[in-house]
């Protein structure tokens, strides 16, 4: 399996060298694009076998049989007991809050997507907003309890690039004061820490499978809960609220995830351990190369985490001989596609910016991350020319 994966990836650089020495004298702009991530996909034939079962049992969606094996394969390769598949990893927050039926407060991270705390945001929740350590961007537990008042229900902290958060910490705190804890692992597909998977923290675990993930149904993702009870009412709330085929116990909407986005996540995981490999090489070929840029920092992987290379995320610091928008502009005037994650912080966008807790004073490391960070392209098919002409916009300031 592994062979086969490195075989697809290899027969690329062929390619991209042949196309090099014709386009010997072409500006760097009319190089082949390279992008921040492009998506695996498993091979087509594999997908048309699954495609014809759904054709021949003509089951589209609603808890289908593939979206059964789907499930339960991914239990059992991640490491959980129980987990619901949903649309996607906005869905997955949303669907989860809603099944709390939660209101109030809830502290989260300025440095996430922003689907983090719209998914508050959605369901009537004010986000509060604590600062990110500056080791790995996570949410920083030692600010947390400043941040807890009468009106606090929940904490949703993010496992940033697939950096584990302290799960230990923020998990004893949430105990201390009565809290939910939800976290958006939307990073963190098959990250474990210390050989045990990361998303069994907290109440629930939301995962996003979109096309620009380590792991992608094209769109879709995932809830991993704490019970059979938790799970049964974020399927009930995934289903418009039914209980039965006459009984509607909640206003829920539509999360599910369809027999076609169930086929690719079951082919995908038969591939993803190869997937995590291929990127493995790229971040290392980076590590190295990076390694003697003055002022060029990587973000160390946390002892003890096994990642699954999602993000290459560097900053870039005042003693770089370019600002990081400079850098970002290098790249893109040579057709590289960087981009900075997560740039503008969630705190700078109008529907946030006015909160007390999204003033800059109060989220002193974001905002300074936030002005430095780059993630570089990091995916399975990158070839190492492509990885070279990456390096060589740094290295060859
Ligand atoms: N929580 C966190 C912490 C998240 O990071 C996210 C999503 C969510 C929750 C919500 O999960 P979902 O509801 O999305 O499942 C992307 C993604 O759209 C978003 O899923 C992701 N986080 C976020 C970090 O990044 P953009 O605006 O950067 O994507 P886009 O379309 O510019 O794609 C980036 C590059 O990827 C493109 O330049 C080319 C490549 N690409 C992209 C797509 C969509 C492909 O090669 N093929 C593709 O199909 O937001």
């Amino acid at each position: 399996m592994l062979h086969a994966i490195e075989e697809k990836f290899r027969s690329r650089p062929a390619a991209d060298g042949a196309l090099a020495q014709e386009h010997f004298s072409l500006t760097e702009s009319s190089r082949d694009p390279i992008y921040v991530t492009r998506p695996f996909l498993p091979p087509l034939d594999e997908l048309q076998e699954l495609l014809a079962e759904i054709w021949s049992n003509q089951i589209l969606t609603n808890n289908g049989p593939l979206h059964t094996r789907f499930e339960a394969a991914l239990a059992e390769y991640l490491g959980v007991e129980h987990v619901a598949l949903v649309a996607n990893g906005t869905l997955a927050l949303t669907v989860t809050l809603q099944t709390l039926k939660m209101s109030g407060e809830v502290i989260t991270t300025p440095y996430s997507f922003v689907a983090t705390s719209h998914a508050l945001k959605l369901l009537g929740l004010e986000p509060v907003f604590v600062d990110v350590k500056r080791d790995d961007y996570s949410l920083d537990p030692a600010r947390i309890e400043a941040a807890i008042t009468p009106r606090t229900v929940a904490i949703m902290p993010v496992h940033c690039y697939g950096n584990p958060c302290d799960i230990a910490a923020i998990d004893a705190i949430a105990k201390r004061h009565g809290l939910r804890v939800i976290y958006d692992a939307a990073h963190a597909f098959g990250v474990k820490k210390d050989g045990a998977t990361v998303l069994n923290g907290g109440d629930f675990s939301s995962l996003s499978f979109h096309a620009t993930k380590a792991f992608n149904t094209f769109e879709g993702g995932a809830i991993v809960a704490p019970s059979a009870e938790a799970k049964l009412a974020i399927n009930r709330m995934k289903n418009f609220g039914f209980r039965d085929e006459v009984t509607v116990e909640s206003v829920g909407g539509n999360g599910k995830m369809s027999e076609f986005n169930a086929a690719l996540g079951l082919l995908q995981l038969k591939y993803f351990e190869g997937v995590r490999k291929a990127r493995r090489r790229v971040d290392a070929i980076y590590r190295e190369a990076l390694a003697g840029v003055e002022g060029i920092d990587c973000v160390p992987v946390p002892k003890g985490v096994e990642p699954n290379y999602s993000y290459f995320p560097i900053l870039v610091q005042p003693d770089f001989s370019l600002s990081r928008d400079a850098l970002y502009d290098r790249f893109k005037a040579a057709n590289i596609h960087t981009r900075r994650y997560f740039y503008p912080l969630i705190t700078d966008f109008p529907m946030y910016s006015d909160l007390p807790s999204a003033q800059s004073p109060n989220l002193p490391v974001a905002t300074e991350i936030a002005k430095r960070i780059l993630c570089l392209p990091i995916y399975p098919g990158l070839s190492e020319s492509d990885q070279e002409r990456v390096i060589e916009r740094i290295t060859g300031v």
